[in-house]
């Protein structure tokens, strides 16, 4: 059982809420290790087939906990950073979708954890930011390379540079957010768009989401040599000659090990 985290699983969709709504579910030491350990069970969880997380109250997560990073001296910090990273990591080695239900607050190491997932729905009350800067740091939970890589390196410089807090509006118009909805619409558009996932053959899914983040950080041809060879798999399997044949015989899909 977890301290900080509400965890279940219905229809194969598990639903992780972080619960510390008294500091905005800041994050921290405590909180990072609970994160781990639930996404290595979801990780290795044959009835899990995508996964939400959002946050309990107001806040999807307020940033890394200032009153505990104040307390660290230079190595204890760099600690925490690395636990950050790794949960971050984490969520992106796990070969099933995640959504980030963002319902408010995306701040600092919030953001970033919203930025580890495969998809971002935020309520039209969520608010995204990287404010490091205000406390004399920068990002350190991955918010230098993923928000660049998401938004683009200016737009990254720009937000990280003036700790500006922008809308769910603007979020989306940027690309850190992939749809805006009203807050009670949140949880069901997230799962409506699990759901959606859910019906394609998982193998395509697994496969597209690791060729994603193994090839962004590539140069183009070792990306299309990349592509080339993990699409191998999924063309070899029993999951393709189902996709098109449905298609040919005009009926749907039923995909394997859902
Ligand atoms: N850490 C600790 N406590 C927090 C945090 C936080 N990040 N955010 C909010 N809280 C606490 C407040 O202190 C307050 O506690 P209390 O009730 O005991 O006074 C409670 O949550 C409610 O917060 P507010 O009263 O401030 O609520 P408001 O609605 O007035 O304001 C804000 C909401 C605007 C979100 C405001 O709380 C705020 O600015 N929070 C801090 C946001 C921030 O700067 N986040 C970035 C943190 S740095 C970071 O994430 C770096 C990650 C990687 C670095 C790793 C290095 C080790």
């Amino acid at each position: 059982m977890y301290k900080n985290l509400k965890y279940e699983v219905k229809s194969k969709i598990a639903y992780v809420t972080i619960n510390r709504p008294q500091a905005l579910n800041a994050l921290t030491s405590e909180l990072l290790d609970e994160l781990y350990s639930v996404f290595s069970e979801i990780k290795g969880d044959k009835e899990v087939s995508a996964v939400i997380l959002t946050g309990e109250g107001k806040a999807f997560v307020a940033g890394a906990d200032i009153a505990e990073m104040n307390e660290l001296n230079m190595l204890e910090g760099k600690e925490m950073m690395i636990k950050g990273h790794n949960v971050s990591n984490l969520i992106e080695s796990i070969e099933k979708p995640v959504i980030a239900a963002v319902n408010g607050f995306a701040l600092g190491g919030g953001c970033e954890l919203a930025m580890a997932c495969d998809i971002r729905i935020a309520s039209e009350k969520a608010k995204f930011g990287q404010p490091e800067v205000n406390l004399g740091i920068i990002p350190g939970f991955g918010g230098t390379q993923r928000l660049p890589r998401l938004v683009g390196e200016g737009m990254g410089k720009y937000l990280i540079m003036t700790g500006e807090m922008i809308s769910a509006d603007e979020a989306c118009r940027i690309g850190l957010a992939e749809k805006v909805v009203p807050a009670e619409e949140l949880i069901a558009t997230a799962e409506k768009v699990a759901k959606t996932i859910m019906e394609k053959a998982p193998i395509a899914i697994a496969v597209a989401k690791t060729t994603i983040n193994a090839g962004i950080n590539l140069d183009m041809p070792t990306a299309s040599r990349l592509e080339i060879e993990a699409l191998v798999t999924p063309f070899g399997s029993e999951d393709r000659k189902e996709g098109m044949t449905a298609f040919l015989e005009k009926r749907p899909a039923v995909f394997k090990n859902k």
